[in-house]
């Protein structure tokens, strides 16, 4: 109870930020856009991450608001790319399933692109398998309705949830993200080499892309390019970073 006050007075004071890891083109290696990750900047903890109060703030009922603060805060940001000098960098945004139940998301989406003056094609929402199961008839026209807008849907942490190929089919989507669990050590692990794989033919299978996370080696980018994954995110690349830092990087790179 109280860090539900705590959570409800941080978001009146202002003490969330979104920070940004890059995700790349597995072939040129340019940054094609970046994952918004929240974090909060508490005055007496320090800087707590989502693991931490994401579950609490749904307990609390406080997870749309947060979300609804995100998805400001990240196309805000991302509208300021391309005036920057940055065009064509997207924004990867993640959405649980409390925002997505909440009547209207799609409206919500297309306002706040508005606000700030960004194109749809710029932005990305990630989903879980779990939730895009939850009720794969909702979710279907849900999905319909955000990709006709322009924005993309990708698939996060595909693989370790509940997940059927029927719903799958019955979804349409633009990417799969590959989780972090399979893609560590895939050089070397005939297991998770078998899985990604997989994976990466699936998605071909279904004319979308597929973005590894969690790429820590080099060996592991090597191997996951070799077999024809599009996109790379995870520390040997870059960590997630405050948007200063991520648009020095993005510069950089260009
Ligand atoms: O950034 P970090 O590795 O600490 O993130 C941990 C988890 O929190 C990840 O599963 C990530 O998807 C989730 N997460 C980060 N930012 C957000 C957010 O803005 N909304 C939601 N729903 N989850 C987020
Ligand atoms: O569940 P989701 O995919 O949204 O989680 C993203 C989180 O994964 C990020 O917040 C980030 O902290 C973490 N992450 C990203 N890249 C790496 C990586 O290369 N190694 C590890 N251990 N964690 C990573
Ligand atoms: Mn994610
Ligand atoms: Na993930």
């Amino acid at each position: 109870f109280a860090l539900e006050q705590d959570l409800r007075r941080a978001i009146t004071a202002g003490e969330f930020e979104t920070w940004f890891q890059p995700f790349l083109d597995a072939r040129t290696q340019s940054v094609c856009g970046a994952e918004a990750l929240i974090r909060w900047r508490h005055p007496v903890r320090g800087l707590v991450g989502p693991a931490e109060f994401i579950p609490l703030a749904e307990a609390a009922g406080l997870a749309a608001e947060l979300g609804t603060w995100v998805l400001d805060a990240a196309c805000r940001a991302a509208g300021n790319w391309t005036a920057m000098g940055l065009p064509g960098v997207k924004v990867a945004v993640n959405v649980s399933g409390h925002q997505l139940e909440r009547e209207g998301f799609d409206n919500l989406v297309e306002r706040t692109l508005g606000r700030h003056g960004l194109s749809a094609r710029l932005l990305e929402l990630e989903l879980t398998e779990s939730i895009a199961m939850a009720d794969s008839r909702t979710a279907a026209q849900l999905f319909e309705r955000i990709r006709a807008s322009g924005a993309a849907i990708s698939i996060d942490d595909f693989g370790t949830g509940f997940s059927s190929l029927s719903s799958l089919k019955k979804l349409s989507f633009d990417k799969l993200k590959i989780d972090r669990e399979f893609v560590t050590d895939v050089d070397s692990r005939r297991d998770c080499q078998a899985i990604c794989q997989s994976i990466i033919a699936l998605a071909r299978g279904l004319g979308i892309s597929v973005l590894a996370e969690g790429v820590e080696r080099p060996e592991e980018m090597l191997w996951l390019r070799r077999h024809g994954c599009n996109l790379f995110q995870g520390f040997y690349f870059a960590r997630p970073m405050p948007e200063a830092d991520f648009l020095a990087f993005a510069r950089s790179g260009q």
